[in-house]
C-alpha cells in the first residue's frame, strides 16, 4: 500500500491579477483547501518585471511574452505555498487546462477563465519547478 507521508509535496501557486480583480481569492482558495490541501504561507505580492523574467524565464523569447509580463505585473497576486498529498498533481487538476478555453467545467480554469494569457492561477509543474519558483518569490 502506498505511504501518504512519502507522496507529500510541496507546491507554489499564484493567484494572478486577475483572480484578484475578479474577487475569486475566496473561491479559489477554498477549493484547494476542501480538496484537503494544507496552506503554509501566503502573501500579496506585487510582480517587478524581473521577477516576471525570472519566474517565466522559459517564456521570455515567446511571441506572448510581453503580453503575459503586462498580465503579470499589472496589479497584486497573491503569491502561496501548499502541502499535501501529491500537492503538485492535484493542484494542476483542480486548475484545469493552461489554455482556459480548452479547460474542463469543474476545473477553475474552465468554470471561470476565457482566456490562454488570463488563466487566474498557475501552479508548480515539477518539485523542481516549486523550489525554484519559492525561492524566486520567498527567498527560501
Ligand atoms: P502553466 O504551466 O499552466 O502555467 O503554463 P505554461 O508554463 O505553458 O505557460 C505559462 C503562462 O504563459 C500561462 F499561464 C499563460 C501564458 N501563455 C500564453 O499567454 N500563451 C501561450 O500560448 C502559452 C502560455
Amino acid at each position: 500500500m502506498s505511504n501518504p507521508q512519502l507522496e507529500t509535496e510541496t507546491t507554489f501557486v499564484m493567484l494572478k491579477p486577475d483572480a484578484l480583480e475578479r474577487n475569486l481569492v475566496g473561491e479559489i482558495i477554498g477549493r484547494l483547501e476542501r480538496k484537503g490541501l494544507r496552506l503554509k504561507k501566503i502573501e500579496l505580492r506585487t510582480v517587478s518585471k524581473e521577477l516576471a523574467a525570472r519566474h517565466y524565464a522559459e517564456h521570455l523569447q515567446k511571441p506572448f511574452y510581453p503580453e503575459l509580463e503586462a498580465y503579470v505585473t499589472r496589479g497584486p497576486v497573491l503569491a502561496t505555498i501548499w502541502e499535501g498529498r501529491k500537492a503538485i498533481a492535484v493542484v494542476r487538476g483542480l486548475l484545469g487546462a493552461t489554455d482556459s478555453t480548452k479547460a474542463a467545467a469543474g476545473t477553475i480554469r474552465g468554470d471561470y477563465g476565457f482566456d490562454a494569457t488570463e488563466n487566474l492561477v498557475h501552479a508548480s509543474d515539477s518539485p523542481e519547478s516549486a523550489e525554484r519558483e519559492i525561492r524566486n518569490f520567498f527567498g527560501e
